[in-house]
């Protein structure tokens, strides 16, 4: 029997999808560890292209050699369980492919240990959930060179397809770059789901607006600038009315938000790279403080809040708040790249900008017409800054009138903007030429003798800051 082209281990929600969009081109085998997944999956998906086996020798032999085998299982543990069950079956030369959520810290290990032992180790994140998965996801690849080219047809096989046609997938670096780009996506999705939560907040408690009529709202926003995936979903999630046919199921839902970890992950790495990522930050405390609903609903008790009262006309308001949300991305957009540029720097790794915003215009959960302009922008000034990239600049600057209104509104209405007030600071900080930073180092010095630089004057100072003391040139 011909042998598969590619190897598959996890059929959980993205396996399955991910196996059914490879076997339409490519003979795949499949293997899950509970071996009922594995018999029901074939049942109910059987094709000549798919290979079911529930004994792992027997799936890594159906595989051709030099073999490439996928993992999408629960990322941690289970993976490094999973690739230390495989190695004793594999051969030199063989490729072990991680599809999952991994973090891109066990990716450049593992790549290192199975390079050690005469093994590639290839990381790939993958983005649009299950119907992605199935249809086209979004593919951020990273590791070896040579691996990558022997990958290549199957990827571009399954992926999504960008604006102008163009494939959703690119080599993105060596060992951890395809996670790390993931990693970062999953941050950004963080920050964009929060801001447009942040509307629907405002718009359910400042306007006294029901689902349905915010659904309208967004409907609107999906034909301009803010035009998205995840603007498309929520249209019908706010539409969507529970069992009675009568009332919304969004209120019936409790306001408690999961959260995997990316987020966070992403949060770490930007206060390991000493780069400013309030917006995405912010997304992961706004989801820690809705698990917090015990403590709130105590609180909530205990301060009164102001009745909002908005003294913006609904229809205007809904206008500003669209620039504020088109403004609140590209801040966060500006600073997810200027993370990925700090660990391209710290890495070695050499991100092509335009590119990653390419690959995101199709399949994953933030593809946006947003990611054009930002393509569009990079393409352009390919190393530059988002801030500093002329129409990015013309568009927050017209945005920003609304942006400062609709956020000033809010916060002295007592609604809590996470994201689109941390955007909006942000933004004002990074456009200071004159910070306050002088008035810290002032105390730092102080209390530490930490010493300063001048504006006026060369050299490292300290100053004894009682009347009349001394000020110092230390160096
Ligand atoms: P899950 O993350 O829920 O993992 C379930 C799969 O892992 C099952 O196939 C399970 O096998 C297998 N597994 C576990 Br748990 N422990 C194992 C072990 N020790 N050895 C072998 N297999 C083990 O599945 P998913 O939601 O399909 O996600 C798969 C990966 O893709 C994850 O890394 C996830 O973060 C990532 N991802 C998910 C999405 C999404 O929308 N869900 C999107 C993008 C990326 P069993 O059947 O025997 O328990």
């Amino acid at each position: 029997m011909e042998k598969s082209s590619i190897g598959l281990i996890g059929l959980a929600v993205m396996g399955q999808n991910i196996a059914r969009n490879i076997s339409r081109n490519h003979k795949i085998s499949v293997y899950n560890r509970t071996a009922s997944v594995t018999e029901d999956f074939l049942k109910e998906y059987e094709s000549n292209m798919l290979v079911g086996e529930t004994d792992l020798k027997a799936f890594v032999d159906s595989v051709a050699s030099p073999r490439k085998i996928a993992i999408m299982v629960k990322a941690g543990k289970p993976v490094d369980m999973v690739i230390e069950g495989l190695l004793p079956l594999l051969d030199k030369g063989d490729t072990i492919l991680d599809f999952g959520n991994s973090n891109y810290h066990d990716v450049i290990r593992r790549e290192k240990e199975l390079a050690d032992k005469g093994f590639n180790f290839f990381g790939c994140g993958v983005s649009g959930g299950e119907e992605g998965a199935l249809n086209g996801p979004s593919m951020m690849p990273g590791g070896n060179k040579a691996v990558w080219e022997d990958l290549r047809p199957i990827f571009e096989s399954i992926c999504a397809e960008d604006f102008d046609g163009g494939k959703c997938v690119t080599y993105l670096g060596e060992n951890g770059a395809g996670l790390y780009v993931k990693m970062v996506h999953n941050g950004i999705e963080y920050g964009v789901m929060q801001m447009m939560a942040e509307a629907y907040e405002t718009l359910t408690h400042a306007y006294g607006l029901n689902p349905g009529e915010i659904a309208d709202i967004f409907e609107k926003y999906q034909t301009g600038k803010l035009q998205s995936y995840l603007f498309e979903i929520s249209i019908p999630i706010l539409r969507k009315k529970d069992e009675s046919g009568k009332d919304f199921l969004l209120d019936k839902i409790l306001d408690k938000a999961g959260q995997k970890g990316t987020g966070r992950w992403t949060a770490l790495d930007s206060l390991d790279q000493g780069v400013a990522l309030s917006v995405i930050t912010e997304a992961v405390f706004a989801r820690t403080v809705s698990s917090m609903k015990d403590k709130r609903e105590v609180f909530s008790k205990l301060y009164d809040k102001p009745k909002p009262n908005f003294e913006t006309p609904l229809e205007d308001f809904i206008v500003e708040l669209e620039d504020a949300l088109y403004a609140g991305m590209l801040v966060s957009y500006a600073q997810g790249f200027l993370l990925l540029k700090s660990a391209a720097e710290d890495k070695g790794w050499d991100f092509d900008y335009a590119e990653i915003s390419r690959i995101w215009e199709g399949g994953c959960i933030i593809r946006a017409k947003i990611l054009s302009t930002l393509h569009t922008a990079f393409g352009k000034n390919p190393q530059a800054d988002l801030l500093e990239i002329p129409e990015i600049a013309k568009d927050l600057s017209d945005s920003l009138p609304n942006f400062r209104k609709v956020v000033g509104e809010c916060m002295s209405n007592g609604m809590p903007l996470f994201c689109l007030s941390s955007a909006l600071t942000s933004f004002e900080a990074m456009t200071n030429a004159r910070g306050s930073a002088n008035f810290i180092q002032g105390q730092r010095d102080f209390f530490g003798a930490h010493t300063f630089l001048r504006t006026d004057k060369e050299g490292v100072w300290h100053a004894d800051w009682h009347e009349g003391g001394a000020i110092t040139k230390v160096k």
